[in-house]
Protein backbone atom coordinates (compact mmCIF):
# COMPACT_ATOMS: atom_id res chain seq x y z
CA UNK A 1 0.00 0.00 0.00
CA UNK A 2 1.42 3.14 -0.84
CA UNK A 3 0.01 6.75 1.03
CA UNK A 4 1.50 9.90 1.14
CA UNK A 5 0.82 12.73 2.87
CA UNK A 6 0.14 15.66 0.62
CA UNK A 7 3.11 17.81 1.78
CA UNK A 8 5.68 14.61 1.45
CA UNK A 9 8.83 15.35 -0.62
CA UNK A 10 9.28 12.03 -1.42
CA UNK A 11 9.79 11.37 -4.81
CA UNK A 12 7.55 9.00 -6.58
CA UNK A 13 8.16 5.31 -6.01
CA UNK A 14 6.94 4.79 -9.23
CA UNK A 15 5.28 5.87 -12.22
CA UNK A 16 1.64 7.07 -13.04
CA UNK A 17 -0.16 4.47 -14.07
CA UNK A 18 -3.48 5.77 -14.93
CA UNK A 19 -6.32 2.67 -14.77
CA UNK A 20 -10.06 3.25 -16.55
CA UNK A 21 -12.66 2.84 -13.70
CA UNK A 22 -15.45 2.73 -15.84
CA UNK A 23 -14.22 4.05 -19.66
CA UNK A 24 -17.80 5.52 -20.53
CA UNK A 25 -16.44 8.13 -18.48
CA UNK A 26 -13.25 7.97 -19.34
CA UNK A 27 -12.40 8.93 -15.40
CA UNK A 28 -9.20 7.23 -14.58
CA UNK A 29 -8.00 6.90 -10.98
CA UNK A 30 -4.48 7.87 -10.41
CA UNK A 31 -3.33 4.74 -8.30
CA UNK A 32 -0.33 6.65 -6.64
CA UNK A 33 -0.80 8.99 -4.22
CA UNK A 34 2.05 12.36 -5.61
CA UNK A 35 3.98 14.56 -3.12
CA UNK A 36 3.92 18.24 -3.56
CA UNK A 37 7.09 17.52 -6.05
CA UNK A 38 4.83 15.33 -8.05
CA UNK A 39 1.93 17.97 -7.93
CA UNK A 40 2.44 19.45 -11.37
CA UNK A 41 2.99 15.92 -12.70
CA UNK A 42 -0.02 14.78 -10.84
CA UNK A 43 -2.13 18.10 -12.26
CA UNK A 44 -0.89 17.11 -15.41
CA UNK A 45 -1.79 13.58 -15.44
CA UNK A 46 -5.57 14.49 -14.54
CA UNK A 47 -5.82 16.69 -17.31
CA UNK A 48 -4.78 13.95 -19.49
CA UNK A 49 -6.82 11.00 -18.02
CA UNK A 50 -10.01 13.84 -17.78
CA UNK A 51 -9.66 15.44 -21.16
CA UNK A 52 -13.20 14.96 -22.87
CA UNK A 53 -14.83 14.67 -19.94
CA UNK A 54 -16.41 18.11 -18.07
CA UNK A 55 -13.46 18.17 -15.92
CA UNK A 56 -11.60 19.83 -12.77
CA UNK A 57 -8.26 21.47 -14.02
CA UNK A 58 -8.86 25.25 -12.66
CA UNK A 59 -8.20 24.29 -8.86
CA UNK A 60 -4.78 23.33 -6.83
CA UNK A 61 -4.50 19.90 -7.16
CA UNK A 62 -4.97 17.80 -3.95
CA UNK A 63 -4.12 14.23 -5.42
CA UNK A 64 -4.79 11.42 -2.54
CA UNK A 65 -3.87 7.30 -2.83
CA UNK A 66 -6.71 4.71 -3.50
CA UNK A 67 -8.55 4.36 -0.49
CA UNK A 68 -8.08 0.95 0.86
CA UNK A 69 -11.28 1.61 3.36
CA UNK A 70 -13.85 -1.26 3.11
CA UNK A 71 -16.90 -0.16 0.72
CA UNK A 72 -15.07 3.24 -0.47
CA UNK A 73 -15.42 2.11 -3.88
CA UNK A 74 -18.36 2.38 -5.88
CA UNK A 75 -18.23 0.30 -9.37
CA UNK A 76 -20.26 3.09 -10.81
CA UNK A 77 -20.53 5.74 -13.07
CA UNK A 78 -18.75 8.68 -11.71
CA UNK A 79 -20.74 11.85 -11.63
CA UNK A 80 -19.33 14.30 -14.58
CA UNK A 81 -16.99 17.33 -12.61
CA UNK A 82 -19.73 19.77 -14.05
CA UNK A 83 -22.82 17.80 -12.45
CA UNK A 84 -21.13 17.91 -9.01
CA UNK A 85 -20.30 21.14 -9.43
CA UNK A 86 -22.91 23.30 -10.54
CA UNK A 87 -26.25 21.26 -9.05
CA UNK A 88 -25.41 21.95 -5.38
CA UNK A 89 -27.48 22.59 -2.21
CA UNK A 90 -25.27 25.09 -0.11
CA UNK A 91 -28.37 27.19 1.10
CA UNK A 92 -26.10 30.27 2.70
CA UNK A 93 -25.81 30.57 -1.54
CA UNK A 94 -29.41 30.39 -2.83
CA UNK A 95 -31.93 27.83 -2.56
CA UNK A 96 -31.95 27.18 -6.93
CA UNK A 97 -29.59 23.91 -7.20
CA UNK A 98 -27.49 26.83 -9.21
CA UNK A 99 -27.54 29.21 -6.96
CA UNK A 100 -24.56 28.21 -4.70
CA UNK A 101 -22.29 27.75 -8.73
CA UNK A 102 -23.15 31.16 -9.18
CA UNK A 103 -22.82 32.73 -6.14
CA UNK A 104 -20.00 31.08 -3.94
CA UNK A 105 -17.39 33.08 -5.26
CA UNK A 106 -17.84 35.18 -2.94
CA UNK A 107 -16.40 32.81 0.14
CA UNK A 108 -13.20 33.56 1.21
CA UNK A 109 -11.10 30.37 2.01
CA UNK A 110 -7.99 31.85 2.73
CA UNK A 111 -7.35 31.69 5.35
CA UNK A 112 -9.20 29.61 6.67
CA UNK A 113 -9.09 28.23 10.77
CA UNK A 114 -11.51 25.54 12.47
CA UNK A 115 -11.68 25.68 16.02
CA UNK A 116 -11.45 22.24 17.84
CA UNK A 117 -13.00 22.50 21.18
CA UNK A 118 -15.91 21.24 23.85
CA UNK A 119 -15.11 17.73 25.68
CA UNK A 120 -11.19 16.69 24.26
CA UNK A 121 -7.85 17.13 25.99
CA UNK A 122 -6.46 19.19 23.27
CA UNK A 123 -8.61 22.06 22.40
CA UNK A 124 -7.40 24.61 20.02
CA UNK A 125 -7.39 26.75 16.24
CA UNK A 126 -5.84 25.19 13.12
CA UNK A 127 -5.44 26.44 9.76
CA UNK A 128 -6.77 23.99 7.24
CA UNK A 129 -2.93 24.10 5.77
CA UNK A 130 -2.29 22.27 9.17
CA UNK A 131 -5.52 20.27 9.05
CA UNK A 132 -4.32 18.88 5.71
CA UNK A 133 -1.06 17.58 6.72
CA UNK A 134 -2.56 15.83 9.97
CA UNK A 135 -2.93 12.27 7.98
CA UNK A 136 -2.23 11.03 4.48
CA UNK A 137 -4.95 12.06 1.70
CA UNK A 138 -7.17 9.25 0.03
CA UNK A 139 -9.06 9.56 -2.75
CA UNK A 140 -13.08 7.69 -1.94
CA UNK A 141 -15.77 6.91 -4.36
CA UNK A 142 -18.70 7.59 -2.46
CA UNK A 143 -22.51 6.99 -3.58
CA UNK A 144 -24.41 10.26 -2.66
CA UNK A 145 -27.76 10.40 -1.63
CA UNK A 146 -30.02 13.58 -1.05
CA UNK A 147 -32.90 13.84 1.25
CA UNK A 148 -34.81 15.15 -1.60
CA UNK A 149 -34.56 12.03 -4.05
CA UNK A 150 -31.30 12.58 -6.23
CA UNK A 151 -27.89 11.00 -5.88
CA UNK A 152 -24.53 11.09 -7.39
CA UNK A 153 -21.75 9.57 -7.42
CA UNK A 154 -18.06 11.69 -6.00
CA UNK A 155 -14.39 10.82 -6.03
CA UNK A 156 -14.03 12.48 -2.42
CA UNK A 157 -10.41 13.66 -1.44
CA UNK A 158 -9.36 13.75 2.40
CA UNK A 159 -9.33 11.51 4.74
CA UNK A 160 -11.18 9.80 8.01
CA UNK A 161 -12.14 12.28 10.59
CA UNK A 162 -11.32 9.39 13.28
CA UNK A 163 -7.66 10.85 12.53
CA UNK A 164 -8.37 14.25 13.71
CA UNK A 165 -10.35 12.88 16.45
CA UNK A 166 -7.60 10.45 17.97
CA UNK A 167 -5.08 13.27 17.75
CA UNK A 168 -7.61 16.24 19.86
CA UNK A 169 -8.45 13.28 22.42
CA UNK A 170 -11.85 13.12 23.64
CA UNK A 171 -12.74 13.06 27.11
CA UNK A 172 -14.85 9.64 27.91
CA UNK A 173 -17.90 12.07 28.57
CA UNK A 174 -17.68 13.68 24.80
CA UNK A 175 -20.33 11.57 22.96
CA UNK A 176 -21.02 13.48 20.06
CA UNK A 177 -19.52 15.96 17.50
CA UNK A 178 -20.79 18.64 16.35
CA UNK A 179 -19.73 20.54 13.10
CA UNK A 180 -20.66 24.04 12.80
CA UNK A 181 -20.39 26.09 9.72
CA UNK A 182 -19.28 29.58 8.51
CA UNK A 183 -22.29 31.81 8.24
CA UNK A 184 -20.83 35.10 6.99
CA UNK A 185 -23.29 37.76 6.07
CA UNK A 186 -20.72 39.39 4.09
CA UNK A 187 -19.88 36.75 1.70
CA UNK A 188 -23.07 34.35 2.11
CA UNK A 189 -26.36 36.09 0.42
CA UNK A 190 -28.91 34.13 1.79
CA UNK A 191 -27.48 34.24 6.02
CA UNK A 192 -29.88 36.10 7.45
CA UNK A 193 -32.93 34.67 5.56
CA UNK A 194 -35.02 32.81 7.38
CA UNK A 195 -35.07 29.16 5.75
CA UNK A 196 -32.64 27.99 8.30
CA UNK A 197 -31.14 29.36 11.51
CA UNK A 198 -27.59 29.95 10.95
CA UNK A 199 -24.78 29.14 11.09
CA UNK A 200 -25.79 25.54 9.38
CA UNK A 201 -25.12 22.59 12.42
CA UNK A 202 -24.75 19.18 11.60
CA UNK A 203 -24.06 16.32 13.93
CA UNK A 204 -22.92 12.91 14.50
CA UNK A 205 -22.73 10.02 17.35
CA UNK A 206 -19.18 9.85 18.22
CA UNK A 207 -19.18 6.45 16.66
CA UNK A 208 -20.85 7.47 13.23
CA UNK A 209 -17.81 10.13 13.81
CA UNK A 210 -15.45 7.14 14.45
CA UNK A 211 -16.43 4.99 11.22
CA UNK A 212 -13.80 4.98 8.90
CA UNK A 213 -16.16 5.46 5.81
CA UNK A 214 -16.82 9.19 7.64
CA UNK A 215 -14.69 11.68 6.15
CA UNK A 216 -13.43 14.82 6.63
CA UNK A 217 -13.35 16.01 3.09
CA UNK A 218 -10.65 19.00 1.42
CA UNK A 219 -11.12 17.55 -2.42
CA UNK A 220 -12.74 16.38 -5.14
CA UNK A 221 -11.59 15.12 -8.50
CA UNK A 222 -8.25 15.28 -7.64
CA UNK A 223 -8.29 18.62 -6.86
CA UNK A 224 -9.33 21.14 -3.63
CA UNK A 225 -13.04 21.68 -3.32
CA UNK A 226 -14.56 24.08 -5.33
CA UNK A 227 -16.49 26.70 -2.94
CA UNK A 228 -19.67 25.98 -3.95
CA UNK A 229 -18.89 22.07 -2.74
CA UNK A 230 -17.70 23.29 0.61
CA UNK A 231 -14.12 24.83 0.43
CA UNK A 232 -12.29 24.28 2.27
CA UNK A 233 -13.05 21.84 4.33
CA UNK A 234 -16.23 19.29 4.92
CA UNK A 235 -17.76 16.41 6.11
CA UNK A 236 -19.06 13.50 3.78
CA UNK A 237 -21.00 10.93 5.37
CA UNK A 238 -22.03 8.95 2.57
CA UNK A 239 -24.22 6.36 3.92
CA UNK A 240 -26.46 9.32 5.28
CA UNK A 241 -28.52 12.15 3.65
CA UNK A 242 -26.68 14.79 1.96
CA UNK A 243 -28.04 17.32 4.20
CA UNK A 244 -25.50 16.01 7.11
CA UNK A 245 -23.02 16.50 5.21
CA UNK A 246 -21.44 20.30 6.58
CA UNK A 247 -19.74 22.10 4.45
CA UNK A 248 -16.89 24.92 5.08
CA UNK A 249 -16.47 23.50 9.05
CA UNK A 250 -15.66 26.66 10.97
CA UNK A 251 -15.90 24.76 14.50
CA UNK A 252 -16.14 20.83 15.22
CA UNK A 253 -17.51 20.79 18.84
CA UNK A 254 -17.58 18.16 21.21
CA UNK A 255 -20.38 17.52 23.63
CA UNK A 256 -22.17 15.07 25.92
CA UNK A 257 -25.97 15.68 24.39
CA UNK A 258 -27.37 14.86 21.46
CA UNK A 259 -27.04 18.33 19.52
CA UNK A 260 -29.67 19.85 17.20
CA UNK A 261 -29.04 20.26 13.87
CA UNK A 262 -30.34 22.83 11.34
CA UNK A 263 -32.97 20.89 9.76
CA UNK A 264 -33.81 19.39 12.84
CA UNK A 265 -35.00 22.57 14.28
CA UNK A 266 -36.41 23.79 11.01
CA UNK A 267 -38.81 20.71 10.35
CA UNK A 268 -38.20 18.13 13.65
CA UNK A 269 -41.02 15.73 12.29
CA UNK A 270 -39.41 15.62 8.80
CA UNK A 271 -35.44 15.61 9.60
CA UNK A 272 -34.50 12.93 12.62
CA UNK A 273 -31.48 13.39 14.09
CA UNK A 274 -29.76 10.11 12.73
CA UNK A 275 -30.84 10.57 8.48
CA UNK A 276 -29.74 7.50 7.49
CA UNK A 277 -30.49 6.63 3.92
CA UNK A 278 -33.48 3.94 4.32
CA UNK A 279 -36.07 3.04 1.23
CA UNK A 280 -37.82 1.99 4.07
CA UNK A 281 -38.41 4.88 6.06
CA UNK A 282 -40.27 7.53 3.76
CA UNK A 283 -40.17 11.19 4.38
CA UNK A 284 -43.59 12.61 5.68
CA UNK A 285 -44.24 14.28 2.31
CA UNK A 286 -42.42 11.90 0.00
CA UNK A 287 -41.45 7.97 -0.95
CA UNK A 288 -37.57 7.16 -0.21
CA UNK A 289 -37.66 3.84 -1.63
CA UNK A 290 -35.96 5.27 -5.23
CA UNK A 291 -33.83 8.05 -6.48
CA UNK A 292 -33.09 9.78 -9.65
CA UNK A 293 -29.39 9.62 -10.85
CA UNK A 294 -28.18 12.82 -11.86
CA UNK A 295 -26.93 13.32 -15.12
CA UNK A 296 -27.85 9.07 -15.99
CA UNK A 297 -31.61 9.19 -15.13
CA UNK A 298 -34.14 11.21 -17.36
CA UNK A 299 -35.23 14.61 -15.40
CA UNK A 300 -38.15 13.22 -14.26
CA UNK A 301 -37.81 9.08 -13.73
CA UNK A 302 -37.23 8.31 -9.75
CA UNK A 303 -36.25 4.86 -10.81
CA UNK A 304 -33.25 3.75 -9.23
CA UNK A 305 -33.69 1.51 -6.05
CA UNK A 306 -32.86 3.58 -3.30
CA UNK A 307 -30.32 0.83 -1.07
CA UNK A 308 -30.25 0.86 2.80
CA UNK A 309 -28.30 2.75 3.86
CA UNK A 310 -27.06 3.97 0.72
CA UNK A 311 -25.44 0.78 -0.22
CA UNK A 312 -22.96 0.93 2.89
CA UNK A 313 -25.38 -1.61 5.54
CA UNK A 314 -22.79 -4.27 5.29
CA UNK A 315 -19.96 -1.50 6.79
CA UNK A 316 -22.52 0.31 9.04
CA UNK A 317 -25.43 -1.13 10.06
CA UNK A 318 -24.28 -2.49 13.05
CA UNK A 319 -24.03 1.16 14.33
CA UNK A 320 -27.36 0.81 14.74
CA UNK A 321 -28.27 -2.66 16.02
CA UNK A 322 -31.67 -3.14 18.07
CA UNK A 323 -32.66 0.74 17.27
CA UNK A 324 -35.81 0.90 15.49
CA UNK A 325 -35.23 3.12 12.47
CA UNK A 326 -38.44 4.56 12.23
CA UNK A 327 -38.64 5.79 15.39
CA UNK A 328 -34.77 7.18 15.31
CA UNK A 329 -35.29 8.52 11.65
N1 LIG B 1 -23.22 24.70 5.16
C1 LIG B 1 -24.06 23.93 4.42
N2 LIG B 1 -23.75 22.63 4.22
C2 LIG B 1 -24.58 21.84 3.48
C3 LIG B 1 -25.78 22.35 2.93
C4 LIG B 1 -26.08 23.72 3.16
O1 LIG B 1 -27.12 24.25 2.70
N3 LIG B 1 -25.20 24.48 3.90
N4 LIG B 1 -26.61 21.51 2.19
C5 LIG B 1 -26.50 20.06 2.43
C6 LIG B 1 -27.24 19.26 1.46
S1 LIG B 1 -28.95 19.27 1.58
C7 LIG B 1 -26.63 18.44 0.53
S2 LIG B 1 -27.52 17.39 -0.46
C8 LIG B 1 -25.15 18.48 0.38
C9 LIG B 1 -24.80 18.72 -1.07
O2 LIG B 1 -23.42 18.61 -1.27
P1 LIG B 1 -22.81 18.80 -2.75
O3 LIG B 1 -23.35 20.08 -3.28
O4 LIG B 1 -21.33 18.82 -2.59
O5 LIG B 1 -23.27 17.62 -3.54
O6 LIG B 1 -24.53 19.49 1.17
C10 LIG B 1 -25.04 19.61 2.49
N5 LIG B 1 -24.23 20.53 3.26
MO1 LIG C 1 -29.64 17.36 0.48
Amino acid sequence: MLIQSVDSNEPLSSEITPRPIYSERRYFLKQLAQGVAGAGLAAWASRQAMAGVAAPGKLAPLPGATSLVAGAMVMEKITTYQDASTYNNYYEFGTDKADPARNAHTLKTKPWTIEVEGLIKKPGRWGVEDLIKWSAMEERIYRMRCVEGWSMVIPWVGYSLSELIKRIEPLGSAKYIEFITLADPKTMPFVGSSILDWPYREALRMDEAMHPLTLLTFGMYGEILPNQNGAPVRLVVPWKYGFKNAKSIAKIRFVEKEPVNSWGRAAPQEYGFYSNVNPNVDHPRWSQSTERRISEDGLLSKKRKTLMFNGYEKQVASLYAGMDLSKYF
